[in-house]
């Protein structure tokens, strides 16, 4: 019976075992961690074996680990890269190898996109623009909007699209603006830290706070309650993540919305992966679903959360 037979064929190459070199960024935030965790149960509930390294966000750990990967001689490679430039050099040795490379959550900014087989991940110039539409609806009406940004890590590709696309929003009302802007690499700590000199700086002419990642978020509401101002009343809170801690912060009134970027995209990548070592064709850009969630929705949603 060919049905059959081809049916054994196709699950028989999808269920190769292979060996998968992961470069992830750090573990900088409840979202990476989330994130890493969903890559591998993927890799490895399929039977394949994972070589997994831990940047701490810097890019010549992930240079080097792919390096390493290559002269592993690994099936496939798939790298979150911590930033957007810098690494076509080690993307071309990974071609040269005939090893396929897998961009998962942010991509490069190269030229020759022959280097990789496709990008899994979000839109988040999207998710800029979720944050701007939300803010206008919200405060649109307001005389003046004083708005200071928690960017994420320099260079990446979630802080460099988040702000573009909350300002291609925020740009056409003259009524918003961005007095204060500076990177909080997408940690608590920093946010914190960052926060508290901007509210030394001007903190009674601030209306809101646009953060890149909720961590950041989270680390700057402790900042303005020791500041003795009350977050999400005083001082507007947006975050970007909807992780657990946002929902935690949105619940207890202290955060008003946290727009959606879905780390949990480990089986997606694993398909994606399988399906290339099959020989099918593979989209050059594969986008993640995602929605935004405000402080009204927090406390009914809380326990469904799974990151
Ligand atoms: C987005 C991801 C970002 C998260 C941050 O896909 O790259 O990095 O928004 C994380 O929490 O640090």
């Amino acid at each position: 019976d060919t049905s059959a037979e081809t049916e054994g064929d196709t699950e028989e190459a999808s269920s190769e075992k292979l060996v998968i070199g992961f470069s992830q960024v750090g573990a900088e935030s409840e979202w990476r961690t989330a994130n890493t965790e969903s890559m591998k149960a993927a890799i490895t509930d399929a039977g394949h074996e994972l070589k997994f390294s831990d940047a701490q966000q810097k890019q010549e750990n992930q240079i080097k680990a792919i390096r390493s990967f290559i002269a592993q001689k690994v099936d496939a490679i798939v790298f979150s890269p911590v930033v957007e430039t810098g690494f076509e050099t080690v993307l071309q040795e990974a071609k040269d190898a005939d090893i396929p490379v897998f961009l998962a959550d942010r991509s490069v900014d190269i030229e020759d996109d022959s280097l990789w087989v496709t990008f899994l991940g979000s839109d988040f110039v999207e998710e800029g623009r979720k944050a701007g539409n939300w803010l206008v609806d919200e405060l649109g009406d307001e005389d003046e909007v004083n708005i200071v940004e928690l960017q994420g890590t320099v260079g990446s590709a979630p802080a460099i699209d988040r702000k573009e696309g909350f300002e291609e929003i925020i740009g056409d009302h003259s009524n918003f603006e961005i007095t204060q802007s500076q990177s909080g690499d997408f940690t608590r700590a920093k946010g914190k830290e960052v926060m508290e000199a901007f509210l030394k700086s001007d903190g009674d002419n601030i209306d809101v706070l646009y953060a890149h990642n909720d961590d950041m978020a989270i680390g700057a509401i402790q900042a303005i309650e020791e500041y003795g101002l009350k977050p999400a009343e005083d001082i507007t809170i947006i975050g970007v993540d909807a992780v657990k801690g946002a929902f935690e912060a949105m619940a207890a009134g202290k955060m008003n919305v946290t727009i959606e970027c879905n780390p949990l995209f480990g089986p997606q990548m694993v398909d994606l992966i399988e399906a290339y070592k099959a020989g099918e064709e593979i989209p050059k850009r594969v986008a993640v679903e995602e929605s935004m969630y405000t402080m009204d929705q927090a406390e009914e949603l809380l326990p469904t959360r799974q990151y």
